[in-house]
């Protein structure tokens, strides 16, 4: 079912488009020109651009600089998706260590509360730690699947991953500051990162606004997964909005406020907005709350032919805001299902979980697919078209065919 089998890191439209706004970026002087590291990859394609050269090449799909996906077979047996695993998505580029500068006296402000203050990375980790499991997914991730080629990276399944955060719940904060300023509708969480560009802010800061209530879920995070928050993800500061796509969770974060309207930026008031295609406009709904979603892990046809006999069939599944209830799996295409055991630790309503299937197949060709519910939404069996290509949860785009002799 997929439309770019195995060569997403060689489709040359992308490759073009990604650097034609590189380059776009370039022009502007104080921007540091990004390398690429290890250009001969065994495959032949890139290699890691030289700001994430600590990554796990071989987990990766490196669509362009700024656009970097796990393989589907890597996100791994284990829940947790491993920090060299993570998939990277710039419309910044990353800060480097002497544009963060020390990262203890990284600053956030809080505007819109009562008594408007700014906090150090320092005075953060002095007044509370909590860590929360998050399926983090860009709003884009599914977007190789549509057949009308939106432009953007033609993600598959691995703009997503499943990580522990730890940091300081964005209502300690508000608390400190005396609570939200009545006539607030929106959080709204702006990054630094377009500072080094030179960029005006209107077009180049990621700033963007959530409904108010995401406050009660929201976290400040400076670890990942144990460590301090790499700065391809956001260091030494991020938002994490849990349950909403991945735009919402802003790096390099220097803002939050709480505001009457949403922000003006070209990310929150035009891009991230799911249109019909062939329309545009502000009017669409933004990508904010993640539908439910699942994908098979293994086997997957990047790891050739299976054994006939007894197979195991496990994959993730997430509910968006609501906790996952439910997965069925299908070996014929969705004619019949069923249900699949969720295995391993619950994370929490924000995770993803596993799920497993232990069936017996003979030699023949399958195609596996898998149907997650949150007990209020399932998976529908087709994507919603949209000219950008956002929130792909349909199941039969992402089943996967194998073999079995
Ligand atoms: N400041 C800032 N925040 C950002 C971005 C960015 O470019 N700059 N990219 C967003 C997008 S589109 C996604 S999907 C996630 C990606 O997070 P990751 O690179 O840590 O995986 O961060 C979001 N937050
Ligand atoms: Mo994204």
């Amino acid at each position: 079912m997929k439309k770019s089998k195995n060569t997403p890191n060689l489709n040359r439209r992308n490759f073009l488009a990604g650097t034609a706004s590189v380059a776009g970026l370039a022009a502007t002087a104080s921007v540091v020109p990004i390398t690429f590291a290890n250009a001969n990859h065994t495959d032949g394609s890139k290699g890691l651009p030289d700001f994430i050269n600590w990554k796990n090449r071989d987990a990766l799909i490196v669509h362009s600089d700024k656009g970097i996906e796990t393989h589907r077979s890597a996100i791994g047996e284990g829940l947790i998706t491993p920090n060299a695993n993570v998939y990277i998505r710039n419309n910044m580029p990353t800060m480097s260590d002497a544009q963060i500068g020390d990262r203890n006296n990284w600053k956030v402000s809080f505007e819109g509360v009562n008594n408007p203050k700014s906090f150090t990375l320092a005075e953060l980790k002095a007044m509370g730690t909590t860590t929360i499991a998050t399926v983090l997914q860009c709003s884009g991730n599914g977007r190789g699947f549509f057949e009308h080629g939106p432009s953007g990276s033609q993600w598959q399944t691995g703009a997503a991953a499943c990580v522990f955060w730890t940091g300081i719940p964005v209502k300690t904060l508000v608390d400190a500051c005396g609570g939200i300023s009545s006539g607030a509708n929106f959080m709204t969480s702006a990054g630094v990162d377009h500072e080094p560009t030179g960029l005006a802010p209107k077009d180049a800061m990621v700033e963007r606004s959530v409904p108010k209530k995401v406050y009660e879920d929201a976290l400040l995070a400076w670890d990942m997964n144990g460590v301090p928050l790499p700065n391809s993800h956001g260091g030494p500061l991020r938002m994490i909005t849990p349950g909403y796509f991945g735009i919402n969770n802003v790096k390099h974060l220097g803002k939050v406020a709480f505001t009457a309207d949403e922000s003006q930026v070209k990310f929150m008031k035009s891009s991230y907005r799911i249109s019909p295609i062939g329309k545009k406009g502000s009017e669409y709904p933004t990508c904010w709350e993640m539908p439910v979603k699942s994908w098979i892990t293994r086997p997957t046809d990047e790891t050739g032919t299976v054994k006939a006999g007894k197979v195991q069939i496990v994959g993730v599944a997430f509910g968006g805001t609501r906790k996952v209830k439910s997965v069925k799996v299908s070996v014929d295409g969705g004619n019949k299902w069923q249900k699949a055991k969720f295995i391993g630790p619950d994370l929490g309503k924000f995770a993803w979980r596993q799920f497993v299937l232990e069936t017996t197949l003979s030699a023949g060709t399958y195609n596996i697919a898998s149907l997650a519910s949150n007990g209020k939404d399932k998976q529908p069996e087709l994507r919603m078209e949209n000219r950008r290509g956002y929130a792909h949860n349909g199941w039969k785009d992402h089943s996967v065919n194998i073999t079995v002799a």
